[in-house]
């Protein structure tokens, strides 16, 4: 596997010389400070990429080229935005950058209801709450149709919760949800964050299928042209949130979309964390049925309290079995290697880590510590050496 750490730009606390002393040889990156829907220039993308080169590191990976909220309702100007999307991928091969990373998700990108959860050895990780995030819903962003949508327990346990916080609390996990946690691109007003899921109302889980489906459909013809290939990222958490639907979350989705779009430059990006979630998700089927259009892989673990609720583990705890997911992905690579595929090392990225050590004094995007992602490459970097010596 090339091992990569996701680095935010000039402006990321971890520095590109910290990530190579972390010992990852390649950069999953992207270029934050362009608007959504705007084309990626060669210069700009150019710019970026001599940074990397200029510190010893590689970028292959783009994560991510973010969807315009046009494109997933198909309305406005979405036409437009798929035609800048087309651009900045061929401008993005032009210079050498062959993988992009993207999602489908409604509104958010990744949420968490709290971003430094206490454990035991006195480090910090993220976590979702199910009572808080309803409790949001509920009475802070006080979404009309939110009390029908959840049953009567659920609405208590989430007004109990809610009479715990103070006005800080509150504030804090309204910011958790929607400020935009790294990587998200965007943050919103709670107007703003209702505006958004109200355009949703009319659209169902099939309509937002249909919606990937056409997007990726355009995107084929220049995909293979210039031998690109995008890899979704699975919701996360995998589950409608909002009462907007979601469509990358479980194994008929995955079997639903690449079924409709068989072109193998339609390709996964297989995030154990995310998957992980749902305890009726077989991440072992799931990787093994599409392992031959997996081109990047994000390795983290989560562990869920089958209430709804998880936090992120230790890259080797929790539900994730890792073993078997490294395994299963050094296998793929020797499958490809006989085939005699160029692509055959997939890039993986450790996904998030703790707040350890140094990193607790310091200030860091959440889940995107310097040190925490060291151990969890390190543990990685260890359990693959160990597999790579039996498959
Ligand atoms: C969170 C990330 C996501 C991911 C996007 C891909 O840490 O895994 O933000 O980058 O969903 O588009």
């Amino acid at each position: 596997m090339k091992e990569a750490f996701r680095w935010y730009g000039p402006k990321d606390p971890v520095s590109l010389a910290d990530i190579r002393q972390a010992g990852a040889t390649h950069i999953v990156s992207a270029l934050h400070h362009i608007p959504n829907g705007a084309i990626w220039e060669i210069e700009a993308i150019k710019q970026h990429q001599k940074l990397i080169d200029d510190a010893g590191l590689k970028w292959e990976v783009v994560e991510s080229v973010p969807v315009h909220e046009d494109i997933k309702q198909r309305v406005g100007d979405f036409e437009y935005y798929i035609e800048n999307y087309k651009k900045t991928l061929e401008n993005l091969a032009y210079c050498g950058i062959s993988v992009v990373c993207y999602n489908f998700m409604p509104v958010l990108d990744w949420t968490r209801t709290h971003l430094y959860k206490p454990l035991d050895d006195g480090a910090t990780a993220l976590s979702f709450e199910i009572d808080a995030l309803r409790a949001f819903d509920l009475f802070i962003l006080k979404r009309k149709e939110a009390k029908k949508e959840y049953n009567p327990d659920q609405i208590e346990a989430a007004k109990i919760y809610f009479n715990t916080l103070d006005t800080a609390a509150v504030e804090a996990l309204t910011q958790s949800i929607i400020a935009g946690l790294p990587g998200a691109e965007e943050g919103y007003t709670l107007n703003q964050f209702i505006e958004r899921i109200q355009a949703y109302k009319h659209l169902t889980k099939s309509d937002l299928h249909q919606h990937l489906i056409l997007f990726l459909k355009a995107l084929v013809p220049t995909l293979e042209r210039f031998e690109l290939k995008m890899c979704i990222h699975p919701d996360d958490p995998p589950q409608p949130l909002f009462g907007i639907p979601r469509v990358v979350s479980t194994a008929a989705d995955l079997d639903h979309f690449f079924k409709a779009v068989p072109a193998l430059a339609n390709g996964l990006t297989f995030c154990t964390g995310s998957f992980g979630v749902r305890a009726d998700n077989d991440l072992q089927s799931m990787f093994d049925k599409h392992a031959s259009r997996i081109y990047f892989l994000h390795f983290r673990s989560t562990l869920r309290d089958g209430k709804g609720n998880f936090y992120e583990a230790n890259h080797l705890e929790g539900d994730v079995d890792m073993y078997s997911m490294v395994k299963a992905a050094l296998s793929e690579e020797v499958r490809r290697k006989k085939l005699g595929r160029t692509d055959w090392e997939i890039p993986m990225r450790p996904d998030h880590g703790h707040q350890i050590l140094d990193d607790l004094h310091k200030v860091t995007n959440p889940g995107y510590s310097a040190i925490g992602r060291l151990r969890g490459l390190a543990e990685l970097r260890g359990l693959a050496l160990a597999i790579s010596k039996i498959v």
